[in-house]
């Protein structure tokens, strides 16, 4: 990608460091599959201690570690209750029904949301001809609704309901991190609610590939079979599990300036009266922006950006999305804001 492109598609397109990429040559690796790629192992184990679990899984995708969890937490024709704009249900190629033979039972939320009683709603009785209602599953941050972050509150009320219920709890947390760094939140206190927890280092913290889930030895060892099957199982992985420690050990707290270059972004562009932005949806480091005003399609605004080398995609219904990350600067932000003005205002 050329230097004068601004590219706020996705925290996803993060390239490794010049320091990342010297920890991944250096990596001690070996076997992974037998279990015996030592930086892998040494990954997993952070990841748990991190996620206060008692083991972890390196998987080489956030969706491989959603599936993964979900078929660990279903058997063929149940239901997994979830948001409606989730990334299991909306970004996932309909994994669910073809990995695990299950139903998404989707809640609408509000900003991502799900409540209590949303779910209690949605929870099937214990009859033989309904499916079973086998657990809930939450995203924080939700991607889809701009990044928002899921209160601690509705959290642990699930947490108890899902308990009492003998009901599967997990988190899609491929942005948990963004999540913590807003809040204030450890990392251990979001994932004590949950039965397992999929991570992400390979979005904001900028590792090359890679997710992690966390949860019970039990959990993760049904996990690693289904890893296995779901064709995960990697050998000298542990030149790629290095980049994931690089990036635990040294781009989260920095994610905060991803949020402070994202609520500029906002600011800017909620000046401009043909764009409409959610100010309660400004959270973390996805930006929702509303062009129904503007009297173009997606595909025009986004062709629009393109032309004046900025890059987004497209967001919901009349929006597109802007991502901000590692890889784009301050600087950047400022500039690719002045497009907007130039071209909307
Ligand atoms: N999200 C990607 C796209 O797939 C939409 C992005 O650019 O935001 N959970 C959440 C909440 C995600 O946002 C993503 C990726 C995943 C899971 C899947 O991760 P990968 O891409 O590693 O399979």
């Amino acid at each position: 990608m050329s230097a004068s492109i601004i590219d706020l598609r996705s925290d996803t397109v993060t390239k490794p460091s010049a320091a990342m990429r010297e920890a991944m040559m250096k990596a001690e690796v070996g076997d992974d599959v037998f279990g015996e790629d030592p930086t892998v192992n040494l990954l997993q184990q952070k990841v748990a201690d991190l996620l206060g679990k008692e083991a972890a899984l390196y998987v080489p995708s956030g969706t491989q570690a959603n599936q993964i969890c979900l078929k660990v937490h279903t058997q063929p024709g149940d239901e997994v209750i979830m948001e409606k704009g989730c990334h299991l249900f909306n970004y996932e190629t309909g994994a669910l029904a073809l990995l695990s033979s299950i139903q998404p039972h989707v809640v609408e939320g509000v900003l991502g949301v799900m409540n209590l009683s949303d779910i209690k709603k949605a929870v099937r009785p214990k009859l033989y001809y309904m499916p079973r209602s086998a657990a809930v599953a939450i995203e924080n941050t939700h991607n889809r609704a701009g990044g928002t972050i899921y209160p601690i509150e509705t959290i642990r009320e699930i947490h108890d309901f899902t308990r009492a219920e003998k009901m599967g709890f997990h988190l899609d947390g491929a942005r948990l991190w963004n999540a913590c760094v807003e809040t204030g939140i450890a990392p251990k206190e979001y994932a004590s609610y949950f039965d397992s927890v999929s991570v992400c280092l390979s979005k904001g913290l900028g590792a090359p590939v890679g997710s992690v889930i966390a949860g019970s030895k039990d959990f993760i060892e049904r996990a690693r079979k289904f890893r296995k099957i779901f064709g995960g199982g990697m050998r000298q992985a542990g030149i790629l599990a290095a980049a994931g420690i690089y990036a635990l050990d040294h781009n989260r707290e920095r994610l905060k300036e991803d949020h402070a270059k994202l609520r500029y972004l906002a600011d800017e562009l909620t000046r401009i009266s043909s764009l409409s932005i959610d100010r309660e949806a400004v959270q973390t480091n996805i930006l929702l922006i509303g062009i129904e005003k503007t009297g173009k399609t997606q595909e025009e605004v986004l062709a629009l950006l393109k032309s004046k080398g900025v890059l987004l995609t497209l967001g919901n219904w009349m929006s597109v999305r802007a991502v901000t990350h590692l890889d784009v600067s301050m600087e950047q932000v400022k500039q690719a804001a002045g497009i907007f003005h130039e071209l909307f205002d």
